[in-house]
């Protein structure tokens, strides 16, 4: 009996332990979606986000400190030189000092900034270390994904909302994501087919445009740790613009090549022929 009557208790805790638990871990597993009222920037992922987001809040600080100095200096300059108390206004023009500190602190702000945003800006830019590739299309109103080198390649359509199960994100859910292998540098090759779309995702840093005739070149950097990360097209390419929203779903190394084995069946384009090769390189 006693020891029913602890159970009580216990089993209370323990559910609402594994409450709470359950709690954190969709928190965890939404991280790289956009929350209601959110303030900040998603929780970055990859090294690439890591960066930005250091970079974005020591901007915070400088702007804030620069907004704070200059509201005090306007604060200041309206209460010491009120009417009242200057009847004859001051025909100062010139001060050599201050000319001098107003401009050479502002360069001194700005070379602080520059440094860690040229360094990110290059970081970002490419990579020699990818471990796989894949080509990125954008098209009206979807988005296009194929691996090369495991000749698959396939659509990714938005699902409606009446199509939408239990948990699933509004405008954020499609029916085939990016699946992609946890703990990996991936070489992204992004390309338009009809307008210009933006391949944005916001949780990995990663945003570039899709340019029809032109493959642009960027890369992320998926971190070890399942996990979806949600982004959209953020650049205005027609009607349809919110409804093309872009899902990467980070999976074990197991769990890839269980849905690269599946997807070669489903989404196979086959090898590429030698005159499909001789056409390209006559083009
Ligand atoms: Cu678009």
């Amino acid at each position: 009996m006693r020891n029913s009557n602890l159970v009580k208790p216990l089993g209370a805790v323990t559910s609402l332990l594994s409450f709470v638990a359950m709690l954190v871990m969709s928190a965890t597993a939404m991280a790289a979606a956009p929350e209601p009222w959110q303030m900040g920037l998603q929780p970055p992922a990859g090294s690439i986000a890591e960066q930005a987001n250091d970079l974005h809040n020591l901007l915070l600080v400088i702007i804030t400190a620069i907004s704070v100095f200059v509201l005090l200096l306007l604060v200041y300059t309206c209460f010491r030189f009120r009417e009242s108390k200057n009847k004859v206004a001051s025909k100062t023009t010139h001060n050599p000092l201050i000319e001098v500190l107003w401009t050479v602190i502002p360069v001194i702000i700005l070379v602080v900034i520059a440094i860690p945003s040229f360094r990110l800006l290059y970081y970002q830019d490419r990579t020699d270390l990818a471990d796989m590739v894949i080509k990125v299309t954008g098209a009206q109103w979807y988005w296009s994904y194929e691996y090369p080198d495991e000749q698959v390649a396939f659509d990714s359509y938005m699902i409606e909302d009446e199509d939408l199960t239990e948990g699933q994100q509004r405008l954020l859910e499609v029916d085939y994501p990016l699946v992609v292998p946890e703990g990996t540098r991936i070489k992204l090759l992004v390309e338009g087919i009809d307008v210009m779309h933006s391949f944005f995702v916001p949780s990995l840093a990663v945003q570039k445009y899709t340019v029809v005739g032109r493959t642009n070149e960027t890369w992320i950097d998926v971190p070890m740790g399942e996990a979806t990360y949600y982004g959209q097209c953020n650049q205005i390419c027609g009607t349809n613009h919110s409804y093309m929203p872009i899902v990467i779903k980070a999976v074990s190394a197991e769990n890839y090549a269980a849905w690269l084995e599946g997807a070669k069946e489903e989404f196979a384009t086959g090898p590429i022929t030698p005159s499909e090769v001789e056409l390209a390189s006559v083009e």
